[in-house]
């Protein structure tokens, strides 16, 4: 199951977050959602295993119990230990992962979850929208089932490589403009109706700290630096953030512009579990 809510914060609730009435340090993620601001709630209800998914559970189930079995085996031969976890999950990363996707450390386990990316792509409608950090592709396929354009970037060519051979399982490469590059360089050349940004947040570990600081912790720059060259390039921002993500960093960073953009902030469930944040930043002055 996939359930995603989000909770819409107007620039009046984040000036009085922001100007410390009541109890400041409380995360807004904490709040009732029942009288702050709750504005949606998606059940995208409990899908049942189909008689295929079933059987293909079945089988990679006595694969890995058979003497490890061999995409088991495979995988501990290419990647780190680590990886394993994100390998049980391959099918929720990627529906199509047994026609050939391609993955290397990273995008193991920063592939956006196939249902959330295309929720992204729900959410950010059929402009052209440009995916500042591509990976192995899995926000910028899901983006190009939906909108007109998309343009796709990675400093890692790699990825590049990945990205567009994922993008062709699913029939969808000629929608997107493929790009290595840094998106910080590119950035000033760069114009869209979306950005969406997913950059890496420094691995695995940010899950170690009880608070995800975005101003320390993402790479390769700070939240503030992402946000403002993002605000560069398009009037809708996305950002994609890890779970324990500071809500009260992201409430700062929209009241930055001038004026404050609105923000929407939406937790993101997979089978029940919380797996990240994504902002949603608006200028509503445009
Ligand atoms: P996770 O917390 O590492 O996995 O990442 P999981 O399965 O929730 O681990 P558990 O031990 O808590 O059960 C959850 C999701 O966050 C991943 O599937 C990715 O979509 C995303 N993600 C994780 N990391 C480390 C990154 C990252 O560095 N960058 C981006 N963009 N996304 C990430
Ligand atoms: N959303 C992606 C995962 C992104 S992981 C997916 O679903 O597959 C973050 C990516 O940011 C990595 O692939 C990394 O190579 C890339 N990256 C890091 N710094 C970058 C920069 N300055 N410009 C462009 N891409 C960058």
């Amino acid at each position: 199951m996939l359930s995603d809510f989000c909770c819409s914060f107007s620039g009046a609730l984040i000036r009085a977050l922001s100007e410390g009435s009541g109890d400041d340090s409380m995360p807004l993620g904490t709040m009732d959602p029942a009288t702050d601001k709750l504005e949606t709630k998606h059940n995208f209800g409990v899908r049942k295993m189909g008689k295929n998914a079933r059987k293909r559970f079945r089988l990679n189930k006595n694969l890995s119990c058979d003497n490890g079995g061999l995409p088991f085996q495979g995988i501990f031969q290419e990647f780190s230990p680590l990886i394993k976890k994100y390998w049980w999950q391959r099918y929720l990363l990627f529906s199509r992962f047994d026609e050939g996707i391609k993955m290397d450390e990273e995008g193991w386990f920063s592939v956006t979850p196939e249902s959330i990316a295309r929720h992204h792509a729900l959410r950010c409608g059929a402009g052209i929208i440009i995916d500042c950090f591509t990976g192995v592709g899995g926000n910028a396929i899901q983006f190009a089932q939906r909108s007109k354009h998309v343009i796709a970037i990675d400093i890692d060519s790699n990825k590049i490589d990945y990205a567009q051979h994922n993008a062709t399982i699913y029939g969808v490469e000629d929608r997107i403009d493929f790009v290595r590059g840094d998106t910080f360089l590119l950035a000033p050349k760069l114009k869209a109706d979306t950005v969406f940004l997913s950059p890496p947040w420094g691995g695995p570990e940010y899950a170690k700290v009880t608070t995800y600081d975005i101003n320390t912790m993402l790479k390769p720059h700070d939240g503030h630096m992402l946000f403002n060259v993002a605000r560069g390039i398009a009037s809708k921002v996305v950002i994609f953030l890890p779970r324990n993500v500071d809500l009260n960093q992201l409430a700062e960073l929209a009241l930055s512009a001038n004026p404050p953009w609105l923000l929407e902030v939406e937790k993101n469930y997979l089978n029940g579990k919380l797996k990240a944040v994504t902002a949603y930043f608006t200028d509503t002055s445009k």
